[in-house]
């Protein structure tokens, strides 16, 4: 009798196997042994990848969308940031989505609602104004106003100059667990039934009304948050000693709770001084930042940029990231972390 060789044994099983699992297939089941690693991975290896968006080019692309449609024709005005990692998904890390919105002078976009939470960062032109459950809210470079999930929302251009800005959505999120619904509005543009400036001073100013409590997975009633005050917080503290791995950073939150402003998109405010070089640092929240001032170095994984002035970049979960600011530099950044606390999945590590 001949030996069998292990190779032959092994192609056999092989065969067997794969026959099997066809087999199966048919009734829609698969084996867990041929995916239990990549199922349960020892850390995460996410499929975005750290990706840079030069303003300049984005500015070009999004002035040319203004000349092609209006912004009541396309309803919102956009270029997607898709992340090259993610195909076709609409999402810049696996759980957000992010987009430059362009609104020329005399237009609207029009009034909707819908789950999915969005934040706004402004970044180029004056004269704009984003209205949310009926109040309006002048847009002003830097400024971060929300839209959470389910108020009305619109915005308009009274201005002569084009006004552009980075909308921030938990898009992938909300279709993950879909949960998606959506309406538009009665009118265009929504009635203004409280004057500009009233959330804030109602609930942003370190009081709220007497008879208010909130519940804690609410979003904050405070939708804008001024660029004017956020650089007064940061310029005030980077009198001070800065974070290694953060340089001066700040969390925004409801006033109310200490919680993040919206319960899935978490956002941020940072100011690195010139010539700072930060730590390596990872977190499990994919990051999207924007240099809203300054010029810095940034490694993100085995990736390098020199970054400027309004210059938008992702960090996926996981992947370290490292600068090196060669002015002061301030960076504004939202990401999942308020959705993955709440889930107990979030982790950083120092390095
Ligand atoms: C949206 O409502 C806005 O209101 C911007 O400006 C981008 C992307 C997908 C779905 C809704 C806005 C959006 C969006």
């Amino acid at each position: 009798m001949g030996s069998v060789s292990t190779t032959e044994v092994n192609a056999k099983q092989g065969n067997l196997r794969q026959a099997y699992y066809d087999r199966i297939a048919k009734d829609h089941m698969t084996p867990l042994w041929e995916v239990l690693g990549a199922l349960v991975p020892k850390q995460p290896s996410s499929p975005a990848l750290p990706t840079l968006w030069r303003y300049a080019n984005l500015r070009d692309q999004v002035m040319e969308a203004g000349r092609l449609i209006t912004a009541e024709q396309a309803e919102r005005r956009v270029l997607i940031l898709e992340n090259p990692g993610l195909p076709g998904q609409s999402a810049i890390t696996q759980s957000l989505y992010a987009g430059l919105q362009l609104i020329l002078p005399g237009e609207v976009a029009p009034a909707h609602r819908h789950t999915q939470s969005a934040l706004r960062v402004v970044m180029d032109g004056e004269g704009a104004y984003t209205a949310v459950d009926g109040e309006r809210t002048t847009m002003r470079r830097g400024d971060f106003i929300i839209t959470p999930s389910w108020t009305f929302h619109d915005h308009g251009n009274l201005g002569d100059q084009p006004v552009v800005w980075l909308d921030g959505l938990d898009i992938p999120t909300v279709r993950f667990y879909d949960a998606g619904f959506a309406e538009h509005g009665q009118s265009t543009s929504q009635d203004t039934v409280r004057p500009e400036g009233d959330a804030l001073a109602r609930y942003g100013n370190n009081m709220v009304p007497v008879d208010f409590y909130q519940g804690p997975a609410e979003p904050t009633r405070v939708f804008v948050y001024p660029y004017a005050r956020t650089k007064e917080s940061l310029d005030q503290i980077a009198a001070g000693q800065p974070d290694p791995h953060f340089g001066h950073k700040l969390r925004f939150v409801n006033p109310a709770t200490g919680a993040s402003p919206m319960p899935t998109i978490g956002a941020f405010a940072q100011r690195l001084p010139a010539g700072f070089e930060t730590r390596p640092y990872r977190c499990t929240d994919g990051t999207v930042y924007v240099c809203l001032e300054g010029e810095a170095a940034v490694a993100v994984g085995d990736q390098e940029w020199q970054l400027q002035r309004d210059d938008i970049f992702v960090v996926p979960s996981w992947q370290s990231v490292k600068f090196l600011a060669k002015r002061d530099t301030t960076l504004f950044s939202y990401s999942d972390r308020p959705a993955l606390q709440s889930l107990g999945l979030w982790r950083e590590a120092r390095l």
